[in-house]
């Protein structure tokens, strides 16, 4: 299927107000305010934060397609929260590990900031390099370590990204949970999980959280001039952290066992916004 992303002369700013317009018209809502991209074991709170208006397919709007990974979904849902605000919950998340390039892994992100949105809440399934986090523990992201070689960013444009995950947001996911911890998240381009060696890598330069989304999302995030609230399930202990090997399996099993814990959280701290 082809994607208009694909051609390397359109420009995907373009093609994002092309999506929100899509969204707009099929939702009736025309304008959003917070959007949510729901990783692994976080899919739950679109059905918690509120009344859904409308659920479009990711085939109906420009740009964006069908997830590949099983237990991922691909719509695109217009949520009106009890605060009267409107939240766009982006099921249809692309990896950079897909291999279609940075624009699509940001498509959703920039097709939210032309929809109106000013909060961006990024979300994943994660591996843990803190041995107190035991399986199923959410952490509040405070920073990231780029480790994809990769910017959603093209041309000379300088991007700040300092205080990039917003401490006014962390600050209000901590009202709702005090005891939410926070940790550094690297983002690796996976499709496969890190040897023991190169999370002893990671824990040296810094992380404490290990993932395969999220830090080019938050930097195009930054770029749109978003705010953003990133948050890790720690899903499992890092490679070689524990004794275990890592199975994509147990490794969902743990997010299905935490999910409408972390998905009340995350609803909870939606409603403060
Ligand atoms: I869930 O341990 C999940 N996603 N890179 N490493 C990386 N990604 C992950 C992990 C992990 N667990």
């Amino acid at each position: 299927m082809s994607n208009p992303l694909d051609d390397p002369k359109a420009d995907p700013f373009q093609i994002a107000r092309q999506a929100a317009q899509v969204i707009a018209e099929k939702s009736g809502i025309a304008q959003h305010d917070i959007a949510l991209t729901l990783g692994s074991g976080w899919a739950k709170a679109a059905d918690l934060i509120g009344e859904t208006v409308s659920t479009i397919d990711a085939s109906e709007i420009p740009g964006f397609t069908r997830s590949e990974v099983v237990g991922h979904v691909s719509t695109i849902r217009s949520i009106l929260l009890p605060s009267g605000k409107h939240a766009l919950v982006l099921g249809a998340r692309t990896h950079y590990y897909e291999g279609h390039g940075v624009r699509r892994v940001v498509h959703g992100v920039r097709t939210a900031a032309a929809a109106g949105v000013k909060t961006m809440i990024l979300t994943n399934g994660a591996g843990g390099i803190k041995t107190s986090w035991l399986p199923g523990t959410p952490v509040l992201i405070s920073d990231h370590i780029n480790f994809t070689s990769a910017s959603p960013i093209e041309g000379a444009n300088f991007v700040d990204l300092t205080d990039l995950y917003a401490v006014r947001l962390r600050d209000i996911a901590r009202t709702v949970d005090s005891s939410l911890d926070e940790g550094v998240y690297m983002q690796f381009r996976g499709p496969h999980y890190e040897t023991p060696a190169e999370v002893q890598m990671a824990k040296a330069m810094g992380a404490h959280i290990v993932g395969m989304s999220t830090a080019l999302e938050a930097i195009a995030a930054r770029q749109s001039g978003l705010e953003v609230l990133g948050l890790s399930l720690s899903t499992n202990l890092a490679a070689g952290i524990s004794d275990s090997p890592l199975s994509h399996k147990e490794v969902l099993e743990a997010g299905k066992e935490a999910e409408p814990r972390i998905s009340a959280l995350l609803a909870a701290i939606v409603a403060k916004l």
